[in-house]
């Protein structure tokens, strides 16, 4: 790891910022060296997933919002995490296409993910993506992701908040709700407004959305939108700030949540990892496995008795040492 790539990316050098992206993409252990380096010039960026069944109009959508941010001269990154594609760098073709307009401008900042080229999990990988985008100056974060299944679900978490788009066409927007992606919206956008069904459409979510009772907050507000005409989008635009001071309280405990379960994620991790050095080595507790495996010992109790003789610790730690995370932090001083 090379912190004068990251001094550069951080002082603004866009190049040097595309290759701190394909560290934290490629290995686990750039990702954690880089994150505290990093970590100190975070806190400003307001993170907005948008997520949806394919080809709903997300990139269109994220693409207009962009422009409105942009109007108001505020630093835009947009991540483009596509669990269904190989793809990962600059941006995939159709998006390069939508988002022409943006490509030239320095204030904005685009790349695109994919699980095939990721290292250590697509959500994990996206969320230090947002904050290496917060620390570099950006004012707004777009993450894109096509949703249908529990990776989008996972990613979105990195949002503080969350916008559905879904389309008239009835098939998807259906399967979509079914996934779970009714509960984690914030805002609903109604796209291709053009289409026949979009006003039932919305009145359907509003429907589902006065069954929860389960909240006294004031429910996700619909919007219409023709992405691909600007129309709308400025409504849109204003929705996702709205929600921002409405909920400010609640953010905060939303970013709480989050950062705790990414500690303990992170955490358990490196524990299992351990774990499994272990087991594969030739000390007691791999010893153990084994009067396991051939039905000497039964696993609970064995696995009781190594904690409460304190042989589990003493193995672990130094399992620990030894493991990726033995290495002593590069930069003490910039905490
Ligand atoms: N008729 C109509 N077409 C639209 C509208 N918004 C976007 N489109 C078109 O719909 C197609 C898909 O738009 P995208 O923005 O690529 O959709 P997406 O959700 O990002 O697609 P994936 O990332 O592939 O899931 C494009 O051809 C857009 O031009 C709209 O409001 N009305
Ligand atoms: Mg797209």
């Amino acid at each position: 790891m090379d912190p004068e790539l990251v001094q550069a990316a951080l002082d603004g050098d866009r190049r040097a910022l595309a290759r701190v992206f394909t560290r934290i993409e490629r290995s686990t252990d750039d990702l954690r060296d880089i994150m505290r380096l990093v970590h100190p010039h975070t806190g400003g960026a307001y993170c907005v997933g948008v997520t949806g069944p394919p080809g709903a109009g997300k990139s269109t959508i994220v693409g207009g919002l962009a422009r409105e941010a942009r109007a108001e001269g505020r630093a835009v990154g947009i991540l483009a995490v596509d669990p269904t594609s190989p793809f990962s760098g600059g941006a995939v073709l159709g998006d390069r296409v939508r988002m022409q307009r943006h490509y030239l401008d320095p204030g904005v900042f685009i790349r695109s993910m994919a699980t095939r080229g990721v290292q250590g999990g697509l959500s994990r990988v996206t969320g230090a993506a947002v904050r290496l985008l917060d620390a570099v100056g950006k004012d707004l974060v777009f993450v894109e992701t096509v949703g249908v299944g529990q990776t989008e679900l996972d990613v979105m978490q990195v949002a503080d908040t969350v916008v559905v788009a879904m389309v008239p066409e009835a098939g998807d927007s259906v399967q979509a709700m079914k996934a779970g992606l009714m509960e984690i919206a914030d805002v609903f956008v109604v796209n291709k407004a053009d289409r026949d069904g979009a006003g039932q459409l919305a009145s359907a979510i509003r429907g589902m959305l006065s069954l929860d009772q389960s909240s006294d907050d004031p429910p996700p507000p619909i919007v219409l939108t023709q992405a691909n005409r600007d129309k709308g989008i400025p409504e849109l635009y204003r929705a996702i700030w709205d929600r921002r001071e409405s909920l400010d309280g609640d953010q905060s405990t939303r970013r709480r949540d989050r950062v705790r379960n990414e500690f303990s994620n992170a955490v358990a991790e490196r524990l299992s990892a351990a774990m499994a050095r272990l087991l594969s080595g030739d000390g007691i507790v791999a010893k153990t496995a084994r009067m396991v495996e051939s039905g000497e010992l039964d696993p609970n109790s064995a696995a009781a008795d190594i904690i409460a003789d304190g042989t589990l610790f003493a193995e672990l730690r130094r399992a620990l040492s030894s493991g990726s995370d033995a290495r002593p932090p590069i930069d003490e001083e910039s905490h």
